[in-house]
């Protein structure tokens, strides 16, 4: 095996004893052609970028309309995060809880390591260092993942602070997590994703797609991080973080979480509409949130990501401007279709005809749409027009609300805001949403998602439930709970609510509830604002309409309530009694 030559920069880097021992044994393992310790410069960039385009891995797209831009097409059975093959190894089976697939550590790593035995063969092993949040921030954390894909390290580049400055904080640092990954043969039989949170470990084999991939995003700052943060008395989210700056510059920073691909993107980039002139957005993360209790009593923020993972169907001018001008330059394309004079080209784009589709072969409608629907851009955050500074401040920002969104085309309202901590604690662990093409499976079928965190939550959700329910034992000033739905629909099956920037209008209620200046009617599941406390200047939706965004249905919330006691005692006897009181407190009010 040959190592790096002395020439290359990475013999000037600084290698952690720990993290050159685990590379050793790692390399004796898969057996790399030669390994490569990422700096992450724009020389090893360039240079990877050039390798990939001899490989086929990218595909340049047109420099004069999208500098810098780059297609890769995955293989075709490899274009979504896979549940079924994700699991988490702990000791006791309960610990990972029936929300995870489970094996037991030492089955997982004979598993794992039987892939790994020699898959890097006359392969280069890339070392990528990585920081999870700003580089100076305590509440940051690093891992190195080792990889076999030039993709994965070219992604893992824009996605967090990759290369030389995490290298040297984690040789400060005694700790680190260790993410093995290979694409192997990218077959679907030889596919998991494979978490030990015990050991801060992670082990993904057989894909190259972002979810199972990018071992810092999904695996590291959810699943593991979450593991953690339990631990250590924090909170790591499936969250977007935006900031709210009124005419007046009062900013208010809101955390969100919805499921994959139901617009966290598009809400953390939410364009205010020409009617509520003077409002001003700041995007700070649009995927993941790491919440700590602050030295003032509040919740602080930090988003752990630098880039943007996004969908890419559906972005255009009118549904999110700035996503649509961002990827314009400098952005990793992965799936999407490219026009004759070689543009890229998804389904929701205004302009332009597609004439290959995201598999390579020429666009044909009967097959399909031309790029898949969880085909992404990946970008740095710092090509946002609106993306806030404050993204990279040490301490985080602190967080006036949590807003918790499902898809339901039925029963729950536009918003309500729960009764105080305990209920809006309920209110996460019950989120439903239909699913959507972000993993693979049913599209559109309701399914359970707490905190938006089903495929994320490292740990038995009944003691994650316990830990959310601790947080008015520790902090005097928590923010306030709401849940929102922007996908309603009517008898007829069209949306209620215009959504997108006109989400503002709700998202200004919030702000004023949270500064108690608006109003609210009591209802048995929640407040909720009554048509004259929403601001509908300039909008065109009929009193029906709103009538019916704002209404709560007794009858269907009382079956609703019934499935989701049945749903909070499946995770017995780890369910919290506390969280069962508070579901007893809303039957009750639904006089069940
Ligand atoms: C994502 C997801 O890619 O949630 O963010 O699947
Ligand atoms: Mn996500």
């Amino acid at each position: 095996m040959a190592t790096s030559p002395q020439n290359h920069p990475d013999a000037l880097l600084v290698k952690p004893a720990k993290v050159a021992a685990w590379v050793e044994e790692v390399a004796r393992l898969t057996q790399p052609a030669r390994v490569h310790w990422c700096d992450g410069s724009d020389a090893e960039n360039d240079a990877l970028t050039q390798l990939m385009l001899s490989t086929g891995d990218l595909v340049k797209l047109k420099e004069e309309s999208f500098p810098n831009c780059y297609l890769h097409r995955s293989n075709p059975t490899d274009v979504a995060r896979v549940e079924h093959l994700t699991f988490v190894c702990t000791h006791n089976a309960e610990d990972a809880g029936p929300n995870n697939y489970w094996m037991d550590p030492p089955d997982g790593h004979r598993l794992m390591d039987g892939f790994f035995d020699g898959c890097m063969r006359g392969r280069t092993m890339y070392v990528v260092p990585y920081c999870m949040g700003p580089i100076d921030s305590p509440y940051s954390r690093c891992g190195i993942e080792i990889t076999d894909s030039p993709y994965v390290v070219a992604n893992m580049r824009v996605m967090t602070r990759m290369g030389r400055a995490a290298l040297e904080r984690i040789g400060r640092e005694d700790s680190f997590v260790k993410g093995l990954h290979s694409i192997g043969e990218l077959d679907p039989d030889r596919r998991y994703i494979m978490h030990f949170p015990e050991e801060l470990t992670i082990k993904s084999y057989g894909s190259g797609y972002g979810g199972n991939a990018l071992l810092g995003k999904k695996c590291h700052a959810l699943r593991i991080a979450s593991w953690q943060a339990r631990d250590e008395g924090w909170l790591a989210e499936h969250m977007l973080i935006v900031g709210v700056e009124s005419p007046q510059g009062e900013v208010h920073y809101l955390a969100c979480a919805f499921p994959s691909a139901c617009g966290k993107t598009n809400l953390a980039m939410l364009i205010p509409p020409e009617a509520l002139p003077g409002w001003k957005i700041w995007t700070l993360g649009d995927d993941i949130a790491w919440l700590h209790p602050g030295p003032d009593g509040r919740l602080y923020a930090i988003n752990p990501e630098a880039g943007y993972f996004g969908v890419v169907p559906g972005t255009n001018q009118k549904t999110n401007r700035h996503a649509h001008d961002m990827i314009r330059h400098d952005t990793i394309f992965t799936n999407v279709a490219v026009t004759a004079d070689n543009e890229p080209w998804w389904e929701g784009l205004e302009s332009g005809t597609p004439t290959i589709d995201w598999k390579g072969n020429p666009y044909d409608p009967a097959h399909g749409p031309a790029a898949h629907p969880n085909s992404r851009f990946t970008v740095s955050a710092k090509q946002n027009p609106c993306y806030g500074t404050m993204a990279d401040a040490p301490g985080g920002v602190p967080i006036s609300a949590i807003v918790f969104g499902g898809r339901r085309r039925e029963l729950a309202p536009l918003v309500f805001q729960a009764r105080d901590w305990g209920h809006g604690v309920l209110i996460g662990a019950a989120m439903a949403s239909e699913t959507t093409a972000a993993a693979t499976g049913n599209v559109g079928v309701v399914r359970r998602d707490p905190m938006a965190m089903k495929p994320f939550c490292g740990y038995n959700f009944g003691d994650y439930w316990a830990h959310w329910l601790s947080f008015d034992r520790r902090l005097p000033k928590l923010p306030q709970v709401f849940h929102v739905n922007w996908f309603r629909r009517n008898a007829e099956g069209k949306f209620l609510w215009p959504g997108y920037g006109e989400n503002l209008r709700v998202l200004r209620w919030i702000i004023d509830r949270c500064e108690n200046r608006a109003g609210a009617a009591e209802t048995p599941i929640g407040y909720l604002p009554r048509p004259q406390d929403l601001d509908m200047t300039g909008l065109d939706i009929s009193p029906k309409a709103v009538e019916e965004l704002l209404s709560v249905n007794t009858e269907a919330w009382r079956t609703e309530m019934h499935e989701i006691g049945e749903y909070l005692r499946s995770f017995a006897p780890r369910t919290p009694p506390r969280i069962l009181d508070e579901h007893a407190d809303v039957a009750r009010r639904l006089d069940w």
